[in-house]
């Protein structure tokens, strides 16, 4: 149920470590033991925290992902929160989607829930006013979704599949120029002083006036 492909192991402790590898043989044979959380729990004699303290948004989603590795989308560079970028779904394990930066290398792929907010389907940007960064090697202006649809001869996910569009906003509050305060997630101690510069659904995004758009986030 639980897709802990996705999770760290924690840090070996150093002083059980050097344990394990005199008493075994071979180092490599500890690194390789695969990692259980019961097992885990038992060493540490310690409990889980209970599904019941947990609430429902962050409960394991058990709606169906259709999304299938190969479908094109647009989405947020979650290290450039501002950027909107073409995108390929390259692994879907049950509720999650591995995505990849079209020609980009794979070490920028990241993971989100299929119903993020983040993603968008293909004309997104287009239909909104917003611009899109093209894959590696194309110009802004140079990029359209068809063509290169044609030439990867893949698809781009069927709108259906996002379950994100349209969340209904009773009163937007916040508008693009509003200023404010706001937390600098990369230097956290600081406050600064901030715009509104984009509006979707119920979400903002932050900027730091003055400074480039790097520092942004929703
Ligand atoms: N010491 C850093 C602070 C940057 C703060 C930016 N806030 C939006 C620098 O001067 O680069």
């Amino acid at each position: 149920m639980f897709d802990i492909i996705l999770l760290e192991r924690p840090k070996e402790d150093e002083a059980k470590m050097k344990n394990k590898v005199s008493s075994s043989h071979t180092a490599g044979n500890v690194k390789k033991r695969p990692w259980s959380w019961d097992q885990y729990l038992d060493e540490e004699k310690a409990v889980a925290a209970p599904l019941r303290a947990f609430s429902e948004l962050q409960s394991f989603p058990q709606n169906r992902n259709g999304f299938k590795v190969g479908m094109l989308l647009e989405g947020i560079d979650p290290l450039h929160p501002s950027k909107f970028c073409v995108l390929s779904v390259v692994e879907v394990i049950g509720y999650r989607l591995r995505l990849h930066f079209d020609g980009y290398p794979e070490c920028y792929d990241f993971w989100v829930n299929a119903d993020s907010s983040d993603i968008r389907p293909a004309g997104w940007c287009e239909m909104t006013g917003r611009k899109l960064q093209p894959p590696k090697g194309y110009k802004e202006d140079e990029f359209n979704w068809a063509k290169y649809q044609e030439a990867c001869s893949t698809q781009a996910a069927p709108k259906n599949l996002f379950k994100n569009q349209n969340r209904t906003v009773t009163s937007p509050k916040f508008e693009v120029g509003m200023k404010l305060e706001a937390v600098d997630r990369k230097n956290p101690c600081l406050v600064c002083v901030a715009s509104v510069a984009d509006v979707i659904d119920d979400r903002f995004l932050v900027h730091f006036d003055n400074w480039d758009d790097t520092y942004d986030y929703w």
